[in-house]
């Protein structure tokens, strides 16, 4: 998994937080001045919106956008 986020986006702050809490190494990658993270998160996701997890389970390949979603995913896979 990643994380593609700016640093001082608000609602890249929330997730970075429920990461902490429920103690998740996720690789932070930065879309605002990493143009390769950029052109990634744009190509894969579908557009540049932080913060965008991206999730790889066999073999698929899933971009998840909104702050809420990607903490309640948090929850449910790290409770
Ligand atoms: N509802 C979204 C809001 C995310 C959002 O507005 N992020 C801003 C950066 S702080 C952004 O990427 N804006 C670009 C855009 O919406 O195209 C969430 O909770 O994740």
């Amino acid at each position: 998994m990643s994380l593609y986020q700016f640093e001082a986006c608000p609602f890249c702050v929330k997730v970075r937080r429920a990461m902490k809490r429920q103690s998740v190494n996720i690789e932070l990658r930065d879309a605002k001045n990493n143009q390769q993270h950029r052109d990634e998160l744009e190509a894969g996701g579908g557009r540049i919106k932080v913060p965008c997890l991206r999730i790889e389970k066999d073999g698929q390949v899933e971009w998840m956008y909104e702050s809420s979603d990607i903490v309640t995913y948090l929850e449910q896979e790290f409770a």
